[in-house]
């Protein structure tokens, strides 16, 4: 029996807005373990990754936010995600804002790493998340992950220092529909292969996902999964912070969870930045858990289905 771990990340300083932080505790309530276990995995919950009150840290640009509470919680996170995939098929963080994939993603690489595989990153978001310290206006951290984990300048000195760099050329982000200035500038030279809402709206998103699984299976890699709400169309996900109009909907978001799921290649899960303050009757917790639950294995066949 596969064994899965749900491991809480309430982070909810990489933002400006509160409600975060009550994110793990929404998806234990939209039903996340049984839904799992009801697909045959073992399920354990080893609860909420708790932080060290931190040491407030010197930086240059002073739009930035809670930067000590942000490097203790990647800390925490990376040896958490590390120790996570150690004991588990498929760990899962429950956040928490974006932020926590400073900690995760690395913590998964590490692991990967030692496997000697390649670490591959699939980006779920309205935004790519690609500022580096100095360049972010908002100074709101969840918008930087990805420019740290693929190794971009700027964070010297001020996130621990990266071990296991995520080549640009192995993430792939689909929903892109919000970006900054600086952001455009750095995808535009950096090697992410980026699917925004206009080449999906040309495309569908089975195209370009069986293309990037490809490239993961051809290299023997394996497959980090960043899930943020903001990803989804607001009319069916309202509980996020940064809605951005235009997004993924809830064919699209399913299709790909069960093309991920037909892969096989998926070892790690982030599911970021449910605000349950905003939620409608938990309607967006228990989309979310839906999602999972077609990425783990939920079918509405029993045949198998017939790709095209
Ligand atoms: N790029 C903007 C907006 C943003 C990024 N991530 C989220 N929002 N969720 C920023 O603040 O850096
Ligand atoms: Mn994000
Ligand atoms: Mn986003």
């Amino acid at each position: 029996m596969l064994n899965c771990t749900l491991v809480g990340a309430p982070v909810d300083c990489g933002s400006s807005q509160l409600g975060c932080v009550m994110g793990p505790d929404a998806f234990r309530t939209a039903g996340l373990k049984t839904t799992i276990e009801a697909l045959g995995y073992a399920v354990h919950d080893i609860g909420n990754v708790t932080v060290e009150p931190a040491q407030a840290l010197p930086h240059a640009n002073d739009a930035i936010h809670d930067l000590s509470e942000i490097v203790g919680w990647a800390t925490a996170l990376e040896e958490a995600a590390y120790n996570a995939m150690q004991s588990s098929d498929l760990p899962i963080f429950l956040g928490g804002d974006h932020a926590l994939s400073i900690g995760t993603v690395p913590g998964v690489a590490r692991h990967a790493a030692e496997q000697g595989r390649a670490q591959f990153v699939l980006w779920l978001d309205a935004h790519p998340d690609i500022h580096s310290p100095m360049t972010t206006t908002s100074g709101n951290l969840h918008g930087t992950p990805v420019a740290y984990f693929t190794g971009q300048a700027g964070f010297e000195n001020v996130y621990p220092p990266l071990q296991h760099r995520i080549d640009p050329a192995n993430v792939c982000m689909m929903g892109i529909r919000s970006v900054d200035p600086s952001e455009n500038e750095h995808l535009a030279q950096c090697g992410i292969d980026v699917y925004d809402m206009r080449a999906i709206d040309e495309r569908g998103v089975a195209d370009p996902l069986r293309r990037f699984l490809q490239k993961v299976k051809d290299a023997n890699g394996v497959l980090h999964v960043s899930l943020d709400v903001d990803f989804l169309e607001p009319n069916i996900a309202p509980a996020v912070g940064t809605t951005v109009p235009g997004g993924a909907t809830f064919r699209e978001a399913h299709l790909i969870m069960e093309m991920l799921c037909d892969s096989a290649l998926v070892t790690s899960l982030d599911l970021v930045e449910l605000n349950p303050f905003l939620d409608e009757r938990g309607r967006t917790a228990t989309l979310m858990v839906d999602l999972c639950a077609s990425l783990l294995g939920r079918k509405v066949l029993d045949r198998p289905t017939r790709s095209f």
